[in-house]
């Protein structure tokens, strides 16, 4: 716990989106707006600063339903945000992800021209997500909100998307998400790896030192402080075609099921591969004291347990030896399934979209989640697998190769499939409270 009692979150000026995870099972909305008048949006933050709830606080006012907001760049500017202040933020913030489209690996048909509109245009300003325990008090809540942005005119609603999280936080595939979270220095809040030493806070929250001791701060402070990066991205899930993969390249239904679990690098349940790599163990899956505490290079650094391919040690390579250092590219990750789900047993694609809408949160958009998805996810380089990219994910194009180290002899899976499609997405800023009302208080 070196220096955790130096750093001293302002927890009651973070939005409590950013740094607490969600209890599931719960319904989620995510809403983007576009102002069309400046002195509308700002009332909008005025507004939405009293109904968003601070880390600071483990119960919300609003009938358990927890408020988060987060703008784009040309939201900053809608509200007439001065052009210095603009500039103070990210450059990737500011070229917005639709600009960013090659470097994510947002090609064909994931490419943003096929993206759902308005996502990835400057016609998306602000973007709320909202998430409660059932539907009734959502509802409750969402009408409340209805009435206040209808109320303002001048602030359009231009896209929603309705998601949820089951009890056992299974997405699309059948996997558990969810799982594995990182610990800040001063947030109070445990990350779910008793041997992951705590993240700098500044690594998640302006204002505070990172890994290497630097603090971003924007002109004016007061505006970044305590707020941070969000990424949104609606992403799409082939669910049939995993599944026919799977079948295709096993030879009984528990080689499938390895294989999928070899491809996450746990099995379904969220049981690591690398506490049990021979068969599934649902009770240590669902035991969030256990399913997260591992390393891997102690005893697989080869990969035989879980491969170095796999969606979890490719995105959180941990003590692996990679090129590079794992640890200065963390996420908070707030995954959220949308969509019905295939029926247990389905290889036909039944037309029906589903997903999940993944949430980045984090103070470096470059270092963490883009280079996390374009060196991790769609390059095999760093940890000496050449051009293959990630099984699950990555954007493979019936290219796709995944080695599974095994003794004695490796097993080789071609032909992998697309098997995610991004659907749009914006890179966002989420401010803290009082940036909210200095927002909401900007006067020309
Ligand atoms: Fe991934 N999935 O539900 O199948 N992811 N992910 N992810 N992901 C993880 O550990 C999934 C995506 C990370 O610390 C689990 O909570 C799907 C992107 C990271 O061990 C599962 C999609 C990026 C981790 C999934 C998707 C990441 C992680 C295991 C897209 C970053 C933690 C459960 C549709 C660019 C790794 C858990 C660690 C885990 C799924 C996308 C990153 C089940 C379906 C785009 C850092």
């Amino acid at each position: 716990m070196r220096e955790e009692a130096n750093t001293i979150l302002e927890l009651n000026d973070i939005q409590s989106g950013v740094l607490r995870p969600r209890p599931a099972p719960y319904v989620a909305t995510y809403i983007a707006l576009r102002i069309d008048d400046r002195r509308a949006g700002r009332e909008l933050m005025s507004t939405i600063s009293r109904v968003v709830t601070s880390a600071a606080h483990p119960s919300s006012p609003l009938a358990d339903t927890w408020v988060s907001v987060a703008l784009t760049y040309h939201g900053f500017k809608a509200l007439g945000v001065p052009q210095k202040s603009l500039d103070s933020f990210s450059w990737e913030f500011r070229q917005g992800m639709a600009a960013r489209a090659k470097e994510l690996g947002d090609v064909g048909e994931s490419s943003p021209e096929k993206w759902e509109m308005p996502l990835g245009t400057s016609e998306v300003h602000v973007v709320i997500a909202a998430v409660s325990p059932d539907a009734e008090r959502f509802e409750e809540v969402l009408a409340r909100a209805r009435k206040t942005y209808r109320s303002l005119n001048g602030i359009e609603a231009v896209w929603r998307q309705n998601c949820h999280a089951l009890p056992d936080e299974k997405e699309p595939f059948g996997f558990r998400d969810g799982i594995s979270h990182p610990a800040i220095e001063g947030s109070g809040i445990p990350g779910s790896n008793p041997k992951e030493q705590p993240l700098k806070a500044g690594e998640f929250v302006l204002g505070y030192p990172d890994e290497f001791g630097s603090i971003q701060k924007t002109d004016p402070e007061v505006l970044g402080r305590n707020g941070t990066y969000v990424v949104f991205r609606k992403l799409h899930q082939r669910v049939a075609d995993f599944r026919r993969y799977l079948n295709a390249n096993s030879n009984s239904p528990e080689d499938e099921e390895l294989l999928a679990a070899k491809m996450m690098g746990r099995w379904r349940s969220g049981a690591p591969l690398a506490l049990c790599p021979f068969h599934d163990d649902p009770q240590l899956g669902a035991d969030p004291r256990r399913n997260n505490d591992f390393l891997f290079d102690e005893d697989d650094s080869a990969g035989f347990k879980t491969p170095g391919g796999s969606h979890i040690r490719r995105t959180n390579p941990r003590d692996a030896s990679i090129a590079g250092v794992a640890r200065i590219h963390r996420m908070i990750r707030r995954g959220t399934a949308y969509g019905p789900l295939l029926p247990e047993g389905v290889l036909d694609d039944d037309g029906a979209d589903r997903g999940l809408m993944f949430a980045f949160v984090g103070a470096n958009i470059g270092r963490q989640f883009e280079f996390v998805q374009s060196q991790w996810v769609n390059d095999g380089i760093f940890f000496g697998a050449g051009a293959d990219r990630d099984p699950i994910i990555g954007s493979n194009g019936g290219e796709g190769g995944f080695t599974q180290p095994r003794k004695p002899v490796r097993r080789r899976c071609q032909g992998i499939p697309q098997f995610v499609a991004t659907r749009g997405g914006e890179y966002c800023f989420m401010p803290g409270l009082r940036a909210m009302r200095w927002l909401a208080e900007l006067e020309t």
